[in-house]
C-alpha cells in the first residue's frame, strides 16, 4: 500500500500539524519528568517511593568539586579542607555544605531549616519521655529492622575485664604523687566541670553549647540525633571522677538519647562521637543500656556500605538508610579519613554482637585499598564509591586523609599486635609519606607538606598535628632500627606544632600555618587562623609524655591550659577564637563536642600517672574515646590476665 501526502495534512495522518505534534510531545515529556521528580520529594517510607527508587539511588548523588566549596566559603564560611569538627564554627559551613550536597538546593536549604525548626520541637518531646518508653523503642527498632546484624547480648563483661593487664582506672585514678602536676590536673577538671557546668544550663540535650549567647547548637552532621556533648562527655567525665555529672549524662543517654531519628547524618562524625562514645561508655561501665544503644545505633549505618564497591558514602539518613556523597566532594567520592576511619568501631561493634558484619564492612574497605594502585605509594583523599578508583591526586596528613593512617596503627595495636596487614600497610605509607611530604623548613622545622598531583603546598593543618602522636605509638613496632628514627621524627612534629602556638600572640595554634613566601609555622592568610578549641597539638604532647616522660610536654600543656584560660574562657563555657594572631581576641561562640571528649581529657590524662587508662590496654579513637585491646585468646579461652593485686 501507498501512503500519498495529502495536502495540509502531516505525515502522521493525526490531522496535527509537525509543531503542533512537538508542542504535545513536550507537554508530554514534562509531565512525565514531573511526576517522577516527585517521588524524591515524597517521604522515604512512601510505597511508591520505594518501588521505583532503590536506597542508594534515591538520594541522587551531586557531582561538586571542591572549587563549588571554595566559592561558596569565600563568601563568609570557613575552610571545607576537612571533615573534622565542622560542626559548629563551622556550624554554618555545614548548613551549606549540605545544601550543596543535595539538589535541587532551594529545596533542600528550605528542608534543612523546617528540620531544624522541627529538630526542636522533637527534642523537647524526647526530653520529657519516661525511661520505659525510650528503652522499649529502642528495642522495638532493634527487632524491626534486624536485617543484616544480630544483637546476641551475651557478651561476656567480666571476662573481658580480667582480659585487661591492668585496671582501667589504675590504682588510684592515675593521681600524680607530685603535688605540681596534681594541682595542674585539678586545674583541667575544674575546667572540664565549668564547660560541662554551662553546657548543662545552657543548652542541655542540645548538640552543643553556644557560650556567649547561652544556648544550644543543634547542627546538621549528626542525622536529628541529639546530646552530642553529652555522649562525646560520658568517659572523660567517668575517668575524672565527676560521677555526679557523668550520671546525670548517662541517664539522659538512657531516657533522652532519641535513635529513631530520621536525619541525615555525616557517617563518619556519628561513628566516631556516638558510637565510640558509647562503646567506651560501655567498656568503662559495663552498663548494659550503653551497650543496647550502640547496637541499635551500629546497624543504622550499615546501609550506607550498599555501593558497588562496599566503600560506604559519607552521608546517610538514618531513618531510611539511603546515602549519598557530599556534594563539593569531587565527582561523587567518599573521602579517605571518612570510610577509613570506621574500623576500630566497627570491629568492637562484631565484638559486642558476635555479628562478624561490622568487621567484613571493614574489612572490606581495606582490601580495596590494599589492592588498588597508589601514586608513590601514596592514598589520595578522594575515592569513588562507583568504580573504587581514585578520583584526584590530592594527598593530606591532615583534613581528608588524617585518620585512615592513624586508625591503620591502631588497628594493629587494638588487634592484640596480631593484625600484620594494618601494620604492613602503616609502616608502607609511613614510608612514602616520608619520602614525599616530610620537609624541612630552612630553620629546622620539620613538616608534613601537602601534596596535590606531584607539587608540594607547604601548609601543614593543625588537624595534621595529630601526627606526633600516631608516630610515637608505632614507634616499637616498625623496623627495630628505625624505633629511634620514629621517636625523632615524632618528637620534631610536635615540636613544630608547638612552635605554632608558641609564635602567635595567644600561645594558641593557628587552623594551618604555612612555610613559605618567608614565614614558618605560620598562618599567612586571614581565614587560616583562627583556633576552635581543637585536640591535635595537646593529643600528641600527651602520647609523647607517655611514651619519652620528657617534662617539656607537660611543661607544653600547661602553656595551653594557660592560653585557653585566658583567651577561651567566657563567662558561659569556653569559645574557640577567630584570630590567634589578634591582641584582643574575638569569640566563634561555640563550646565544640570534641573540646570536651578529646581536649580536656588528653590535657588530664597528660597530668596523671600512666596507669590512667594504660596504652597497653586502651586504644584512643579519633575523638579520644578509649576502646581495648582486642585479646582473642584470652576472651575465647579461661580468660584472665589481670595482675589481682592491684585494685580498681
Ligand atoms: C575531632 O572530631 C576528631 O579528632 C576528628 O578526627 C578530627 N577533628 C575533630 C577535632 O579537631
Amino acid at each position: 500500500m501507498v501512503f500519498r501526502k495529502l495536502p495540509g495534512v502531516s505525515a502522521s495522518g493525526m490531522g496535527l500539524r509537525l509543531s503542533q505534534k512537538f508542542v504535545f510531545l513536550l507537554f508530554l515529556s514534562g509531565l512525565v519528568t514531573l511526576c517522577f521528580g516527585a517521588l524524591f520529594f515524597l517521604p522515604d517510607s512512601v510505597r511508591l517511593k520505594r518501588i521505583f527508587l532503590s536506597k542508594t539511588e534515591s538520594q541522587p548523588v551531586t557531582v561538586g568539586s571542591e572549587n563549588d566549596v571554595r566559592e561558596h566559603l569565600k563568601k563568609g564560611a570557613k575552610d571545607p579542607e576537612h571533615l573534622r569538627g565542622i560542626t559548629s564554627a563551622k556550624g554554618e559551613t555545614s548548613t551549606k555544605l549540605k545544601a550543596l550536597s543535595r539538589k535541587p538546593s532551594v529545596t533542600n536549604e528550605a528542608k534543612t531549616d523546617k528540620k531544624d525548626a522541627g529538630g526542636e520541637a522533637l527534642e523537647d518531646m524526647t526530653l520529657s519521655r519516661s525511661k520505659t518508653e525510650s528503652a522499649s523503642k529502642d528495642e522495638k527498632v532493634t527487632s524491626s529492622s534486624n536485617q543484616g546484624a544480630n544483637t546476641d547480648t551475651s557478651f561476656d563483661y567480666n571476662k573481658f575485664k580480667k582480659c585487661l593487664l591492668k585496671p582501667p582506672l589504675g590504682i588510684e585514678h592515675g593521681k600524680p604523687s607530685d603535688p605540681q602536676t596534681l594541682q595542674r590536673r585539678e586545674k583541667v577538671k575544674e575546667m572540664m566541670k565549668f564547660a560541662w557546668d554551662n553546657y548543662k544550663s545552657f543548652a542541655w540535650g542540645k548538640n552543643e553549647l553556644r557560650p556567649l549567647t547561652r544556648n544550644g547548637h543543634i547542627g546538621n552532621m549528626f542525622g536529628g540525633l541529639r546530646g552530642a556533648s553529652i555522649v562525646d562527655s560520658l568517659d572523660t567525665l567517668y575517668i575524672m571522677g565527676l560521677m555526679d555529672e557523668y550520671n546525670d549524662a548517662k541517664e539522659w543517654v538512657e531516657t533522652s538519647l532519641d535513635l529513631n531519628s530520621n536525619g541525615e547524618a555525616s557517617l563518619f562524625e556519628v561513628n566516631i562521637r556516638y558510637v565510640g562514645g558509647l562503646l567506651s561508655a560501655y567498656y568503662l561501665t559495663g552498663e548494659e543500656m550503653f551497650k543496647r544503644k550502640v547496637m541499635v545505633l551500629g546497624e543504622k549505618l550499615l546501609p550506607a556500605f550498599n555501593t558497588p564497591t562496599g566503600i560506604p558514602r559519607g552521608v546517610i539518613n538514618l531513618g531510611s538508610g539511603t546515602s549519598w556523597s557530599w556534594g563539593w566532594a569531587s565527582a561523587g567520592s567518599s573521602i579517605l579519613a571518612e570510610f577509613g576511619t570506621l574500623h576500630l568501631e566497627f570491629v568492637h561493634l562484631s565484638e559486642l554482637s558476635n555479628n562478624g558484619i561490622y568487621t567484613e564492612k571493614v574489612m572490606n574497605i581495606r582490601k580495596l585499598l590494599n589492592k588498588i594502585e597508589k601514586p608513590h605509594g601514596l592514598y589520595p583523599n578522594f575515592l569513588s564509591p562507583v568504580s573504587g578508583n581514585w578520583v584526584q591526586h590530592h594527598v593530606s596528613i591532615g583534613g581528608l586523609g588524617d585518620s585512615f593512617y592513624e586508625y591503620l596503627i591502631k588497628s594493629y595495636l587494638m588487634s592484640d599486635k596480631t593484625d600484620e596487614e594494618a601494620k604492613t600497610m602503616y609502616y608502607s605509607a609511613l614510608e612514602a609519606i616520608e619520602a614525599n611530604l616530610v620537609q624541612k623548613s630552612p630553620g629546622g622545622l620539620t613538616y608534613m607538606a601537602e601534596w596535590r598531583g606531584g607539587i608540594l603546598d607547604h601548609k601543614m593543618g593543625h588537624l595534621a598535628c595529630f601526627s606526633g602522636g600516631m608516630v610515637v605509638i608505632g614507634a616499637d613496632d616498625g623496623a627495630p632500627e628505625k624505633r629511634q628514627h620514629y621517636l625523632d621524627l615524632a618528637a620534631e612534629i610536635t615540636h613544630t606544632c608547638h612552635e605554632s602556638y608558641s609564635r602567635s600572640a595567644t600561645k594558641l595554634g593557628p587552623e594551618a600555618f604555612r612555610f613559605d613566601g618567608g614565614v614558618e609555622a605560620t598562618a599567612t592568610r586571614l581565614s587560616d587562623r583562627y583556633y576552635i578549641l581543637r585536640p591535635e597539638v595537646i593529643e600528641s604532647y600527651m602520647y609523647m609524655w607517655r611514651l619519652t616522660h620528657d617534662p617539656k610536654y607537660r611543661e607544653w600543656g600547661w602553656e595551653a591550659v594557660e592560653a585557653l584560660e585566658q583567651h577561651c574562657r567566657v563567662e558561659a563555657g569556653f569559645s574557640g577564637i577567630r584570630d590567634v594572631y589578634a591582641q584582643t581576641v574575638s569569640h566563634d561562640n561555640m563550646q565544640q563536642s570534641f573540646f570536651l571528649s578529646e581536649t580536656l581529657k588528653y590535657l588530664y590524662l597528660l597530668f596523671s600517672d600512666d596507669d590512667l587508662l594504660p596504652l597497653e590496654d586502651w586504644v584512643f579513637n579519633t575523638e579520644a574515646h578509649p576502646l581495648p585491646v582486642v585479646r582473642k585468646s584470652c576472651l575465647q579461652g579461661e580468660g584472665g590476665t589481670h595482675d589481682k593485686t592491684t585494685s580498681e
